[in-house]
């Protein structure tokens, strides 16, 4: 059994907490990453984002003038990322950024989809019609579009499978595309997506003279799979299938473009073996959950027994040993990569936003595939902490790496941690989270509901209303929530009377069980799978879920080194943290008293209501006599302590308030 998410245009969310983040996301992030992506704003990393689609329009432009097909020059390897000494130096006919930079575009353009979709905007729209004109000029008549091998060199084209991102762009494209279609009914990007998907899937497959590689980066697979889904066209699926039914096969297609790979396990691209052989998350982690959503896609789609099963191994792999508290994957900088087993150092955490987001996408696709709460637990949790995290309260800054713990020295002199900054930046030179962010916030109606025949699943308690057509009658479903700060959940159901409507309402795992239902003494009720399955409507039924939502303490398992003798604290799906802004430096003296007793405080000082939690603590020093006083070390004598509090704020507001440290994890008193 399967279920499947809501088209965002039948969500219309009403959220207290969630709509003001939309909100911002419309009117300043859009905005603003608009201004980013053509070099507008000084004090920001350049973009060359729109700069790189107007080169390569530019040539096009002139090889037709000249009456001519446009041939690229020979190709020239300039680098990886290349940006020049100032803005006032790039050349109008040279390429800048990462090679990837293309996909910076397409995932505003996805993000302005979905925004039109709720909330029409001709200005907008107009805007994105004029960029879209940029982009598709610079498409190729053979239907190739990436801007770095058109400028740099088309001879080269798809012989960098592993490094260069064409395929990657391909998948931010037709994701683009789709949601800029879907949203205004215009197909002149969806035709340029079509076409470019079209000429790669004349060039890759098994059949010979065929090229026999796969993405190095994944999300092609999911974005064919949503071009298949919109089109029907099944050489968008076949090409999706091939990509990941290719992966891992030996000799490693790899290997071939990079001889230094022969006899090493490709780890990092995930094809160290056949997909439906992997059973632990490895390798670069946005890669990682990318491939593992197009696999979920594909078992889906297919009902392959074999590809669900993997999809649930993985999915164990993570959730078991590999995830922050926060919703954050990927522990190393070292290839953006997960870790081993365990490994969830807290000061070098690299837990990349898009990685966390790649985790929404595979905990929704899972959830679809295997209805059950766990995977809305997972997606919950990445979304209100690491996800909304990742940008600052005005929208205007972002993190790339999301910590766990910071000390802002460390971060500028220690090598080791060095990819951490202590506040948000900008914008990036490799900018692939903070339109990741936006796209996610402007769709995130696709993650609350979801739907089979009869059932409609709440998944996230966002207020927010849909309609669901069950036996030729409309059912309206309303839910007003008053998360993430208190517990208290409403469900009005109309018009279900008479119909064989099932309402499902997810019992978030935080709960531990503590919850009440009240409103539902009419209704036939089974609790399954972490849902409260709800049937036999007879009139209209307002339910009324009131959710425990006292702070825990919890404690990491035993095997994460890193957390041992420390705790984090929860509030429902929200983590905290402490900050120096609270409560000073040197966090590392204080150490939580037990038993815990947590306070909690409502403030304002972030904007909008939040929740700051307080606890008796105390700062502990250790004494003993220094020989010479000056020494770095001392005969231990013992301990002397401080009483003091301990203010925690919610981890996503973190850095919100200058430089400072910032744990998640505290000491406690034995
Ligand atoms: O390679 C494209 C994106 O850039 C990856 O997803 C991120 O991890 C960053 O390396
Ligand atoms: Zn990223």
């Amino acid at each position: 059994m399967s279920i499947r998410p809501l088209d965002i245009k039948r969500v219309t969310i009403t959220d207290g907490f969630w709509s003001a983040k939309r909100a911002l996301v419309r009117k300043e992030v859009i905005p603003y990453q608009w201004e980013i992506l053509n070099d507008r704003i000084p004090e920001a990393e350049a973009s060359y984002c729109m700069h790189n689609f107007k080169a390569a329009a530019a040539l096009n432009k002139r090889a037709v003038e000249q009456g001519s097909a446009y041939e690229a020059p020979k190709f020239t390897y300039r680098g990886f990322a290349v940006f020049p000494e100032t803005r006032e130096d790039a050349k109008d006919d040279e390429f800048y950024g990462f090679v990837f930079q293309d996909s910076d575009f397409y995932k505003w353009i996805e993000a302005v989809g979905y925004t039109l979709a709720t909330n029409p905007d001709s200005l907008l729209e107009e805007t994105a019609d004029k960029a879209i004109d940029i982009v598709c000029a610079a498409q190729l008549p053979n239907g190739y579009l990436d801007t770095y091998y058109i400028i740099n060199g088309m001879d080269r084209s798809f012989t960098d499978l592993r490094d260069h991102h064409e395929l990657y762009c391909l998948g931010h494209l037709i994701e683009g595309a789709v949601a800029y279609y879907e949203a205004t009914g215009k197909d002149k990007l969806l035709n340029a997506a079509k076409r470019y998907a079209d000429y790669v899937s004349d060039k890759f497959g098994t059949e010979e003279g065929k090229i026999h590689g796969y993405p190095g980066h994944e999300i092609t697979e999911m974005a064919l799979f949503r071009l298949y889904d919109l089109t029907h066209e099944e050489r968008y699926r076949k090409l999706a299938e091939y990509f990941i039914d290719e992966r891992g096969k030996s000799p490693n297609y790899f290997e071939g473009e990079h001889p230094d790979m022969k006899g090493k396990p490709d780890y990092y691209h995930q094809a160290h073996m056949p997909v439906r052989q992997q059973t632990e998350a490895v390798g670069h982690a946005v890669r990682a959950v990318y491939l593992y959503s197009g696999m979920a896609d594909m078992a889906l789609k297919s009902g392959d027994a074999s590809l669900k099963s993997a999809c649930q191994k993985l999915w164990n792999s993570i959730v078991n040993t590999k995830l922050y508290i926060t919703g954050g994957i990927g522990a190393t900088h070292l290839g953006e990569s997960f870790s081993f087993p365990y490994d969830l150092p807290n000061d070098t955490a690299y837990s990349e936003t898009c990685a966390a987001i790649g985790l929404v996408f595979f905990a929704r696709r899972m959830l679809c595939l295997d209805p059950d709460s766990k995977y809305a637990d997972i997606m919950e949790l990445a979304l209100y902490n690491t996800v909304l995290a990742g940008m600052a309260l005005d929208g205007k800054s972002f993190f790339y790496v999301n910590p766990l713990e910071v000390i802002p020295e460390a971060c500028e002199k220690d090598e080791r941690k060095m990819h951490i900054k202590p506040v948000r930046q900008k914008w990036f030179g490799c900018a692939c989270c903070p339109p990741n962010i936006t796209r996610l916030i402007s769709s995130l109606g696709q993650y609350i509901f979801a739907e089979d025949q009869n059932t409609l699943y709440t998944n996230l308690y966002i207020g927010s209303e849909t309609v669901k057509n069950v036996g030729g009658k409309n059912v309206k479903v309303s839910v007003m929530s008053g998360l993430p700060n208190s517990g208290n959940v409403s469900i009005s159901v109309t018009g279900a009377a008479g119909t064989d409507f099932v309402l499902a309402l997810r019992l978030p795992a935080w709960t531990a069980g503590n919850y009440k239902v009240t409103g539902a003494d009419d209704l036939i009720t089974e609790i399954r799978n972490g849902y409260i399955f709800c049937s036999g409507f007879a009139a209209d039924t307002c339910i009324c879920l009131e959710f425990d939502m006292t702070a825990k303490v919890i404690a990491a398992d035993e095997k994460v080194s890193e957390d041992a003798g420390k705790v984090a604290i929860m509030r429902g799906p929200v983590v905290y943290c402490a900050e120096e802004a609270d409560n000073g430096p040197a966090l590392r003296e204080i150490r939580i008293k037990t038993p815990v007793n947590i306070t909690e405080n409502v403030t304002d000082e972030f904007g909008a209501e939040a929740i700051k939690l307080v606890v008796k603590a105390s700062r502990v020093k250790m004494e003993g006599s220094k020989i010479p006083s000056t020494s770095l070390y001392k005969t231990f004598e013992g301990f002397s302590s401080e009483d003091v509090y301990l203010t925690l704020i919610p981890y996503h507001l973190w850095a919100n308030r200058g430089e400072g440290e910032m744990s998640v994890y505290v000491g406690v008193e034995w």
